[in-house]
């Protein structure tokens, strides 16, 4: 027994959660029943990411005050974190004042250990990532792909943290710390990356106001990642008057993280507490990420996976088995309703589900539904069920999740295969095999028993349910596996067998799926007035010219005809899509009254309108089937 400290990131309130969020949410609560069960005391810290001029930007996009728009975010996740049933200890919210007390301690203790200077920062910094750009070749602004947008030049002073004189220390660290980054590959990554060498890191901001004002100078904001990873002290109450859990739980024993910002945890992050005489965490598990019809989840292209429809049409367990089964951690996988309908009736319906349900109905048939109690030298499948119980606790301790799923599933094919061999159904006409027929019935209860516990943490509700139904006392959840010996299952009466997991019919759900997800883009469009509309001014345009805008794969540079005094420059995120000489001489219709907008250096004086294909993501330019004059109006 000992102690578990468990953490996920801490999430941007800059939008709703979606399946990415939930998933390492749904990994660390895994992890966390699985400790429990087995004995430790367990921290489990999940919470938000309060601060920066990405939420601002957010708050001020939906014309909230800051506050009001965090507030009603957070609200949004706790509310979707608790329909999931996460069982968090400890909700942190980077807006609350302890935080914000304990992240000034630390900035306080890395400056008086010497690892602050005060300089001047200039650089390329996207607002999207909240970090500084490399500088390009020619000079010009970098342009970052995953925010589609430009880099901004900022100047500014700023308070730098001494990371370059971490360099032989972390790689030191990792080498002394072999389980400290994983999996393997992605160490390999953050040591090349060091090696690489590594620059002093700009940690305060005089641009940005929301944020966390630096000690003594608060014309200065803490960068937000200084603020951000100081999330994992501060919730055990360091540097502040929350009770002190730090002396109990610190270092961290794993942060789950996506592996897109692994460098943050596993070299900023240990580089910050070595500064400031603390230990660093344990691990940093950086899983990866889940596509969606094998794309990356984006609200442009339309394919995020909604929780709300997710949770409408599946149960708790249901997502958590395809989740933790289909992914293997570490690697990026693939989230398809169709392959969790495919999962959910092939494993839980077909596998788990009907192992339970003919094992219990056998008892309730031929054994008046009270398990037969047998001789334990008599019994079969105890190797098989404590060699699987044996290899489960090595997968699970090694975050193999999908692995020790497929160990209990082997035992459940074991299982069945135990059964159908024997044919109990055949001993129960034979009246000079009763004892066999018992030994049949008991084995394989006992066997279900055993697998109900190793089960409890990965879907906590179906193994309480089966729990309950075999007559068993307590709660799965309390019970230590390894404590459990084989054959010891009592003389119980079990209650009439339910079905655990109904098979789907993937065809209705589908199309059931398909129009609640209609139905949530219909609600989440606000109704306009026709006044509102008409402030849009929508026109025909001709294309005159069209090309490749160099060194930007997205974007078309156009020049199109408005029927105005001079033709406009337009450029659009289209080029993968069409190529130049397919758009000369077409008509498109263009929102003639959009505010100018650089792209590239370019100026794009309009937009032009697509629809966007559902399914493929692919934009479809708009147009007329009759001809129309070059600058009419539409309303
Ligand atoms: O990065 N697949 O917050 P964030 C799997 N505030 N996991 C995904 C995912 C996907 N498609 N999309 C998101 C931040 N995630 C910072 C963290 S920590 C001190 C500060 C998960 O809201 C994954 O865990 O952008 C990823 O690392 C995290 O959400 C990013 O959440």
């Amino acid at each position: 027994m000992g102690k578990f400290y468990v953490t996920t990131p801490i999430y941007y309130v800059n939008s709703r959660p979606h399946l990415g969020h939930a998933y390492t949410t749904m990994v660390a609560d895994l992890v966390a029943r699985y400790r429990r069960q087995r004995g430790d005391e367990v921290f489990f810290l999940t919470g938000t990411d309060e601060h920066g001029q990405n939420i601002e930007r957010a708050a001020s996009a939906s014309s909230l005050p800051v506050r009001e728009h965090v507030d009603r975010i957070v609200a949004e996740y706790k509310q979707t974190f608790s329909q999931l049933g996460f069982t968090y200890d400890y909700w942190i919210r980077t807006t609350d004042d302890y935080h914000k007390q304990g992240v000034q301690q630390l900035f306080r203790k890395v400056k008086e250990n010497g690892y602050v200077y005060l300089g001047h920062y200039e650089g390329w910094y996207c607002v999207g990532c909240a970090e500084f750009k490399e500088e390009t070749v020619d000079g010009s602004a970098p342009y970052c792909e995953l925010h589609d947008r430009l880099a901004e030049r900022l100047s500014e002073e700023s308070y730098f943290f001494r990371l370059s004189e971490f360099q032989e220390k972390l790689l030191d660290y990792y080498e002394r710390n072999p389980k400290f980054i994983r999996p393997e590959a992605r160490r390999n990554e953050v040591i090349a990356f060091v090696k690489a060498g590594l620059k002093d890191l700009s940690i305060s901001r005089v641009s940005v106001k929301w944020g966390i004002p630096v000690p003594d100078d608060p014309k200065h904001t803490l960068y937000v990642w200084f603020d951000a990873l100081s999330n994992y002290i501060t919730a055990l109450g360091y540097g502040n008057y929350l009770e002190n859990r730090f002396d109990k739980f610190w270092p961290a024993d794993l942060h789950l993280v996506g592996k897109d910002i692994l460098r943050f945890h596993a070299v900023y992050w240990p580089a910050f507490l070595m500064a400031a005489g603390i230990e660093p965490p344990r691990t940093v598990f950086a899983h990866g990420m889940w596509l969606s019809g094998g794309r990356k989840m984006s609200k442009t292209v339309g394919n995020v996976i909604d929780l709300n429809t997710l949770m409408r049409h599946f149960s708790n367990d249901q997502v958590r088995y395809f989740c933790y089964r289909e992914m293997s951690f570490g690697q990026d996988g693939d989230f398809t309703y169709e392959a969790l309908i495919d999962r959910v009736n092939a494993d839980l319906a077909k596998g788990l589900g009907n192992l339970y349900s003919r094992t219990m109905k056998m008892i309730e048939k031929y054994c008046d539904g009270k398990l037969p109690s047998i001789d334990a030298s008599k019994t079969a499948l105890g190797d098989v069920i404590l060699a699987a119980k044996e290899r489960f606790e090595r997968e699970m301790q090694d975050y193999n999740f999908s692995r020790a799923l497929e160990v209990v599933w082997e035992a459940i094919s074991a299982v069945d295969k135990y059964i159908s061999d024997s044919a109990p159904w055949k001993l129960a006409k034979d009246p000079a095999a009763q004892s066999e027929l018992q030994t049949v019935l008991y084995s394989s209860a006992e066997a279900i028993r055993h697998l109900t516990l190793l089960l409890a943490p990965i879907l906590p509700t179906s193994a309480e349910t089966m729990w309950k139904g075999m007559g068993l006392e307590g709660t799965p959840l309390n019970i230590v596996p390894a404590t459990v010996p084989w054959a010891s299952l009592p003389q119980t009466i079990i209650s009439p067998p339910v079905q655990l997991f109904p098979t789907i019919d993937k065809e209705k759900l589908m199309a059931e799926i398909a129009k609640s997800s209609d139905i949530q883009t219909e609600q989440k469009t606000p109704t306009v007035t026709i006044e509102d509309f008409a402030k849009i001014d929508l026109r025909v345009a001709l294309v005159l010219e069209a090309e490749r805008v160099p060194k930007a794969d997205k974007l078309l540079r156009l020049i199109v005809d408005l029927g105005e005094d001079k033709p406009r420059q337009i450029v659009a995120g289209i080029a993968q899509y069409y190529a130049p000489e397919q758009l000369i001489g077409r008509k498109i219709i263009v929102v003639a009254n959009l505010e100018p907008r650089k792209l590239r250096g370019l100026e794009s004086q309009g937009m032009l309108l697509a629809a966007q294909h559902s399914k493929e993501g692919r934009p479809i330019l708009a147009g007329f089937l009759e001809d129309v004059p070059v600058g009419a109006k539409l309303k």
